[in-house]
């Protein structure tokens, strides 16, 4: 296809409560949106980079720049037809796996429009709702924490996440489990822990929780591994599954049973359906993560879930969780059973609300098509 323009964006984008893990708190989303033009259409992908570099290497601003620079001028020098080319038309720039899927998610945005279907189909997805949790990030007091979980529970969600670091876990455990013995509870500690804390995490057990995430080192199997054969609980990973490679040696190391995927940590929609698929051969289910996205990345999470191996809860809920406003029309809602129905509509299902995109942007350049060498 014809790439016409590409646009970057920056748009600032309060969040309606702090969200805070292990690594930090996020009180304002500087989220990096783009545009790719192509014969009267428009594919919009979102850059799911935090504003530092805490979750991963990337930022806001690094993504910036290697779009800018690099990714976005071969991008319309390559004018590929389908969003699976992506990843080879990246391949020579190493790593800026979010910077990457920004675009190459806006390529299969524009490539479902084109197409006149849905993108979950042309994802190959099966489901047409998918079960919803929420993540709940670490709160002033345990108080607090319960009065919102009864929130969320009368909301309708299917499972409850709990942010959890050394001084933030088995007291938080044992007063949640103690209201709420049946619901099904899962901790994410975003790498909050050490060797030394191995005998502690053993005593999560206690607390039936469907999976510990990412306990240990954000680029860690080996402990992992080590860690999962003295828990009962499942561990699922986050931070170091990259790609299907990675995913295949967390298995067959036996370092998870579960697997989170996030569209922005693998590199965009492609490399997420391999790592779907590997995990799916192996028995091993997978949910969808999240990192406090606008609408247009929300909207793709939903896309993804509907594969067949998404079969647990993931972190994609209402758009009202997260904003006053969200840029998509209709907003993400979730139905009193806690599901969100997939819009059958082509392409991305929600409209973006350029008039408002346009509002919260801060900063705004065009890609150019450059000449490549080699
Ligand atoms: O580890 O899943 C995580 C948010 C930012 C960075 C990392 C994570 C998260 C979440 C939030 O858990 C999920 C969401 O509600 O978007
Ligand atoms: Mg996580």
């Amino acid at each position: 296809m014809k790439i016409d323009g590409i646009i970057l964006r920056e748009l600032h984008l309060p969040l309606v409560r702090p969200f805070e893990t292990s690594f930090g708190s996020t009180s304002n989303r500087r989220i990096l949106l783009a545009e790719i033009h192509s014969e009267g259409l428009i594919g919009w992908g979102e850059c799911t980079a935090g504003e530092h570099p805490y979750f991963s290497s990337e930022s806001t601003d690094t993504a910036w720049q290697v779009l800018l620079h690099e990714l976005g001028p071969a991008l319309a020098a390559a004018a590929p037809e389908h969003g699976g080319q992506c990843p080879r038309i990246f391949n020579r720039v190493r790593g800026h796996r979010m910077a990457k899927a920004t675009l190459e998610n806006a390529v299969w945005d524009l490539e479902a429009q084109r197409k006149g279907v849905p993108l979950w189909q042309l994802l190959g997805g099966v489901r047409e709702s998918i079960p919803c949790g929420v993540s709940l990030g670490i709160q002033s007091s345990i108080p607090e924490l319960l009065g919102i979980i009864e929130k969320e529970l009368a909301a309708g969600y299917q499972r409850i996440k709990l942010k959890c670091k050394p001084g933030w876990d088995v007291e938080v455990f044992e007063r949640v489990r103690s209201r709420w013995p049946g619901i099904t509870l899962s901790c994410d500690a975003n790498s909050a822990y050490r060797l030394r804390d191995m005998d502690h995490l053993v005593t999560f057990d206690a607390f039936d929780l469907l999976m510990i995430e990412q306990p240990l080192w954000h680029d860690d199997f080996y402990y992992h591994s080590m860690l999962q054969k003295r828990l009962s609980t499942p561990i699922c990973l986050d931070e170091p599954i990259r790609n299907r490679r990675d995913a295949l040696a967390a298995i067959e190391m036996e370092s998870c049973r579960i697997i989170n995927i996030k569209l922005g940590r693998v590199g965009g929609f492609s490399e997420a359906i391999a790592v779907h698929n590997a995990a799916q051969e192996r028995g091993i289910p997978v949910w969808c993560g999240g990192m406090l996205e606008s609408g247009i990345g929300r909207a793709h999470n939903i896309a993804l879930a509907t594969l067949e191996n998404f079969s647990l809860p993931g972190d994609v809920s209402a758009s009202a969780r997260y904003w006053k406003e969200d840029i998509i029309e209709p907003e993400v809602t979730v139905t009193p059973q806690g599901n969100i129905l997939v819009p059958d509509t082509p392409g991305r299902g929600f409209e973006v609300r350029t008039d408002l995109v346009e509002q919260l942007t801060v900063r705004k350049e065009a890609i150019r098509a450059l000449e490549l060498v080699g």
